[in-house]
């Protein structure tokens, strides 16, 4: 994989500050977690790409901070109708984490710290549509939005956006996370309303 530079810059800034279907927009930030807060302090924190064939790609807290970084100011919409537009973030583009990551693959798994997963097409999360994100309105992530670290990928439906995040895994075939496995929409696109399985 290589950072396409076109993308690097294009997608970065995803502010429509338009509603999608059937959402309503909010000024707070709710939180949502399907279970409790796990702790993971910067010295434990990992962060691991395991590819098709099984390779392992890990970086520690300190190496997540020497990577560059961009400030994606972006709108968010989660699937239970809130909608918030605006945000702004710090984080790490996957297309960085990627860039020496050696695989064929079409699908992602991402999993959390606390077990949580969720699934997408690998190509969402490359050419500036996704982020490790770490800092949060200039501040370092609060633990109930997912600090130390989360997958920011705006353009889906939040539920997309895995708290806590610990790692991805890279596959062949498409496999359901938690929330897709019990009726959730595959792909969850909020402006084509992807919100359950059928939709
Ligand atoms: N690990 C983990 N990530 C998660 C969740 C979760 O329960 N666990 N909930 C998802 C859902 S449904 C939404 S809407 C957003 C909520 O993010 P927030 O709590 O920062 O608003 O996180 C997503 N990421
Ligand atoms: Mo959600």
């Amino acid at each position: 994989m290589s950072i396409v530079s076109r993308g690097f810059h294009g997608r970065a800034r995803d502010t429509r500050h338009t509603l999608p279907p059937g959402q309503y927009e909010t000024t707070g930030f709710p939180v949502l977690s399907a279970g409790p807060t796990p702790v993971v302090p910067h010295d434990a924190w990992q962060f691991t790409v395991r590819t098709e064939t099984g390779t392992e790609h890990t970086w520690n807290w300190d190496q997540l901070m020497a990577l560059p970084s961009q400030t994606p100011t972006v709108d968010l919409h989660c699937v239970t109708k809130w909608s918030k537009f605006g945000t702004q973030w710090q984080g790490v583009p996957l297309d960085v984490l990627l860039a020496d990551v050696e695989s064929g693959a079409e699908y992602a798994l991402v999993h959390s710290y606390g077990d949580y997963t969720t699934n997408l097409p690998l190509e969402d999360l490359l050419d500036g549509k996704a982020w490790i994100a770490y800092r949060y309105d200039g501040e370092d992530l609060a633990p109930e939005h997912g600090g130390p670290a989360r997958l920011l990928v705006p353009h889906l439906y939040l539920w997309k956006s895995a708290k806590w995040v610990r790692g991805i895994r890279l596959l062949d075939e498409d496999e359901p996370g938690f929330w897709e496995s019990v009726g959730y929409h595959d792909y969850g696109d909020p402006w084509r309303e992807q919100r359950y399985q059928g939709d």
